[in-house]
């Protein structure tokens, strides 16, 4: 077990990395579970940013480098070692400058070093100005790239690319839902534009980085449907992520480095005694190509069960055919080689069953015709998932889609129902209004009793439907009155009650 993997955050001045900390600070009280730890403050240095960021307000930092120590201790016991790190924050304004050298790191800069000694890294991008911290950001990772490639360290160092202050993101009258789209939206255009800056650095063999996105904020905003709060988004997440990742790094690293003297202090033996095994064992060691492609491996395989079918599908795919294209695929442990080809299939599977789906099923929201709303719900029945993935792919966008959609059909056809029944009760009140107003035509009704009928009329001419078109469906968040108002037989309903007004208006016009 490592017992002090070093984690780094850096970004332009003003960025959020001390108060990215300061909210680690808070989850580590509110988020225990998210965090999956007890998290414990070592220097107390945490639990003042967290004062800063949450009541008194956080100055620049001054100190070139600020270490927080911190453990995170199992949450009952038998559930695992305790875990320390320390957690690296930088002034902006020295990372700044070397985001600003394009002649590589600066030597003797003790940031420079604490880089590349890092066992994560953590970069952050303002989501307010995502555009010029991301060019920043790319220069510097083409930098650090081939610091490191310098270097030969082994590849894939996991580095988080943070969106920061998502916050501030929200629209006004945004609900949770909707705020996460926006989030999810800005990653994937910080994702490609991250892509595209760094396009030029494939070839690079060593020192590759791989880079997980993530957005965090101190705080809920307020919204729609949820107050806002202090509560930290995305933060304990993040630092679970990295943590767990900067230390199967750092596994990796030392496998690789005992691994390398062995062969060192086997090939020495064996030269001493005989020189054409030494020779033999020589050309038989792991060579860098395999070790980066079982790295590869790592990366795009899924980690967990929970997150098999994590978007992006496609290019996961992609890069999973390029490994069993590599030339040195035949050379993975059988097992590893197993694991690409059965995640290749599973992969597969789900995206052209995606694929059959969309093609399949009309999303309930555009849907007018009761006929329509049958066919969407038989093909729900009909649309089958095979067997053995059932389990697996509970949590993934396709069954989750699959679920809501049959929830909506069953909303929309309540809702449409409930609507009919009240238009139903209009026309019965047009109904006894027009057997009065034959009277009042007749002028054999008493004086008061007319102009109460006057007034009657004029109510219910003014009358209108119950829900907006923009209010929700109750329990729903996709779904409002206008997907109601739209089904044909709401819509006829509709007609009639119009035509019920008017009949109203031209007996009033008669009366008067
Ligand atoms: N709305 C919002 N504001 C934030 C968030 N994180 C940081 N800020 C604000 O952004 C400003 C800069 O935050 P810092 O944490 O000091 O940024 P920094 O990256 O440490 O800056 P330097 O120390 O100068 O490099 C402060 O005014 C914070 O209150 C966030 O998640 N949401
Ligand atoms: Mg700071």
């Amino acid at each position: 077990m490592p017992d002090n993997l070093r984690i780094i955050l850096f970004g332009a001045p003003g960025a959020g990395k001390s108060s990215l900390i300061g909210a680690l600070a808070q989850a580590g009280q509110s988020q225990t579970a998210q965090l999956g730890g007890q998290l414990v403050d070592v220097s107390g240095g945490m639990a003042e940013l967290k004062k800063q960021a949450y009541h008194k307000g956080l100055a620049p930092t001054q100190d070139e480098l600020r270490e927080y120590p911190l453990a995170v201790e199992p949450l009952a016991p038998g559930q695992g070692a305790a875990q320390t790190a320390t957690l690296i924050d930088c002034s902006g304004q020295a990372a700044q400058a070397i985001m600003a050298s394009h002649a590589g790191l600066p030597p003797g800069s003790p940031l420079a070093q604490a880089l590349l000694n890092a066992d994560s890294l953590i970069l952050l991008v303002d989501a307010g100005a995502p555009e010029r911290g991301v060019a920043a950001i790319g220069d510097f990772v083409k930098l650090f790239q081939h610091a490191r490639g310098q270097r030969a360290d082994i590849a894939g160092l996991p580095v988080y690319l943070v969106l920061s202050k998502v916050d501030t993101i929200a629209e006004p009258n945004d609900t949770y839902n909707q705020w996460v789209q926006r989030i999810e939206e800005s990653k994937r255009r910080l994702d490609q534009r991250f892509r595209t800056l760094l396009q030029d650095q494939a070839g690079l063999p060593f020192g590759r980085v791989q880079v997980h996105l993530s957005a965090t904020a101190v705080q809920r905003p307020a919204l729609a449907d949820r107050a806002a709060k202090a509560e930290p988004f995305g933060v304990a997440e993040l630092f679970r992520e990295s943590l767990a990742s900067a230390r199967s790094h750092w596994k990796h690293r030392e496998h690789a480095a005992g691994r390398l003297s062995l062969a060192v202090a086997g090939m020495l033996a064996l030269v001493a005694l005989l020189g054409v095994l030494a020779a033999t064992l020589y050309y038989l060691r792991p060579s860098p190509e395999l070790t980066a492609l079982e790295n590869q491996v790592r990366r795009v395989l899924p980690a967990s069960a929970d997150n098999r079918m994590r978007e992006p599908i496609e290019e996961r795919l992609k890069e999973l055919a390029q490994i069993q294209a590599d030339p040195h695929f035949g050379e993975l442990a059988p097992k590893l080689r197993d694991e690409v080809e059965q995640a290749a299939a599973e992969m597969e599977r789900y995206q052209k069953l995606y694929k059959e789906f969309q093609a399949q099923v009309i999303d309930p929201r555009f849907v007018t015709r009761d006929e329509e709303l049958d066919k969407i719900e038989k093909s729900l029945d009909a649309f089958a998932l095979p067997d053995e993935y059932l389990s697996a792919w509970s949590d993934t966008r396709l069954v989750q889609r699959m679920q809501k959609w049959k929830q909506d059909v069953a909303k929309l056809r309540a809702a449409a129902k409930d609507e009919e029944a009240w238009i139903g009760q209009q026309l019965d009140e047009a109904q006894r209004l027009r057997k009065q107003g034959g009277l009042v035509v007749a002028k054999s009704l008493p004086a008061d009793q007319s102009a109460a009928w006057f007034k009657q009329v004029q109510e219910y001419l003014d009358r209108t439907p119950r829900h907006k078109r923009t209010d929700r469906l109750p329990g729903s968040t996709s779904l409002t009155y206008d997907h109601v108002y739209r089904l044909q037989r709401v819509e006829r309903a509709f007609k009639e009650w119009e035509a019920a007004k008017r009949g109203l208006e031209d007996l009033r016009k008669l009366a008067q």
